[in-house]
């Protein structure tokens, strides 16, 4: 698939330090490698409701990692799937009477303009799940040679006790994670499985369901091995970074890891695995199933200024849930024209770019670096400094909170 278009990144004079972030495996800090090959793989949307303000946060809160990594010297690879065939897309396609592939390629593009907007740099590669059919069909048959798949009717799993990386990122007990694998997709009550909590691999063919050949029979992939199959073919074997929010740590990063890791032979498979938190809408998590959503093409619309939609949401931390208010984004219009107001003004400021540079660096403290904008921009306009760095700081906040 195509991704959407380049952005337009300031290089900065000042190396910033190598970005420490939050890995939800071993629950601390770790300092990302740079200066040499690194890699991200971030989970993409599956192609209906799209851009909410959930995805939104979540993808800017990469984006920002991205530009910060890069601009510590790292040459980053990135990549990015659409899980452009799956239940939920082809449960909506039956209610809705439309044809499921019509619904995503019109909701990819609709992501794609909203990215766009936002100033989120694209994925070096953005990978379909139709597409990706051949690699998931390979990796199957990689795990069958590591004796790590077994067929239930037409169906094929994946045991759960091959998984080194079960209970590692999410660190759920037992009866948590059989809870939560009914909520997002997985069936830990199927009669004939061996362990409740065994993935699905290959869903042989159903009526009213899309269906590809293979050595297995007909049928499609499971939404764990497509993240695996497209992180391994394209990123390699391991990777740094696994992103996406924290409803995905369990069961799909632990899965689609401990695929990956059986599938190769390597581990771990991810140096580090970064979660962003919830939004929410009225109190609750903002999703598609309850439809309390807040659509990025729809505040569009109405005329609002993408960048005052990335300023709202840098305004919280990445790991933190918040709520969706309005009134946010109607104080974060108003700070989008104070900032302007200053970038442009001649009045001379000092450069606060080391210190942005710092905040971000330390777990990507956004709001931090907000606020050291926010006094710089009010220090500038009523004249108070004796040097002029305006431009620099400009530049800065481009580079790295994207915001212009
Ligand atoms: N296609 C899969 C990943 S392979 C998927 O989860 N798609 S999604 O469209 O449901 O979500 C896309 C990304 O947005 C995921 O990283 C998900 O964790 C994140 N996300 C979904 N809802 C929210 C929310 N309310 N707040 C923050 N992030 C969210
Ligand atoms: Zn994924």
């Amino acid at each position: 698939m195509h991704a959407w278009p380049n952005v337009d990144v300031p290089h900065l004079s000042l190396l910033a330090p190598a970005p420490a972030i939050f890995d939800s495996a071993s629950q601390a800090l770790v300092t990302l490698p740079t200066g040499k090959r690194t890699s991200i793989y971030v989970c993409g949307i599956t192609p209906y409701d799209a851009t909410h303000m959930g995805h939104a946060a979540t993808y800017v809160a990469f984006d920002t990692l991205i530009r910060l990594w890069r601009a510590s010297g790292a040459d980053v690879d990135y990549a990015q799937n659409i899980t452009d065939v799956d239940d939920p897309l082809i449960e909506r396609a039956l209610a809705t009477g439309k044809d499921w592939q019509d619904i995503a390629i019109e909701q990819t593009e609709l992501f794609r303009t909203d990215m766009t907007a936002l100033r989120v740099v694209p994925p070096a590669h953005y990978i379909g799940a139709v597409e990706s059919i051949p690699l998931v069909i390979e990796r199957i048959q990689q795990l069958q040679q590591a004796d790590a798949v077994y067929s239930l009717d037409t169906d094929l799993y994946y045991p759960v006790t091959k998984a080194s990386t079960v209970g590692q990122i999410a660190h759920l007990s037992q009866s948590e994670m059989e809870t939560v694998f009914a909520q997002r997709g997985g069936d830990p009550n199927r009669p004939g499985k061996h362990e409740p909590l065994d993935a699905l691999l290959w869903r042989g063919q159903q009526p009213n369901d899309p269906w590809w050949e293979s050595p297995f029979g007909n049928g499609r992939p499971g939404w764990h091995i497509e993240c695996a199959a497209i992180a391994l073919e394209y990123l390699g074997p391991q990777i740094d970074v696994q992103g996406g929010g924290s409803d995905l740590k369990f069961p799909h990063h632990e899965m689609s890891a401990a695929h990956a890791e059986s599938a190769t032979g390597q581990s771990p498979f991810a140096g580090a695995y970064m979660h962003t938190g919830m939004v929410a809408l009225d109190g609750e998590k903002m999703s598609k199933s309850l439809g309390n959503l807040v659509f990025v093409s729809k505040l569009r619309a109405q005329g609002v200024d993408p960048m005052a939609i990335r300023l709202t949401i840098l305004t919280h931390h990445y790991r933190q849930d918040w709520e969706w208010f309005d009134s946010a984004l109607a104080d974060n219009v108003e700070r989008l024209t104070i900032w302007r107001t200053a970038f442009q003004s001649h009045h001379p400021a000092p450069d606060i770019s080391e210190h942005i540079i710092s905040a971000l660096a330390n777990d990507l403290d956004t709001p931090t670096a907000i606020a050291l904008v926010d006094a710089w921009a009010t220090s500038t306009l009523s004249q108070t400094h004796p040097e002029s760095h305006n431009h620099d700081v400009a530049q800065t906040v481009d580079a790295l909170l994207g915001v212009i």
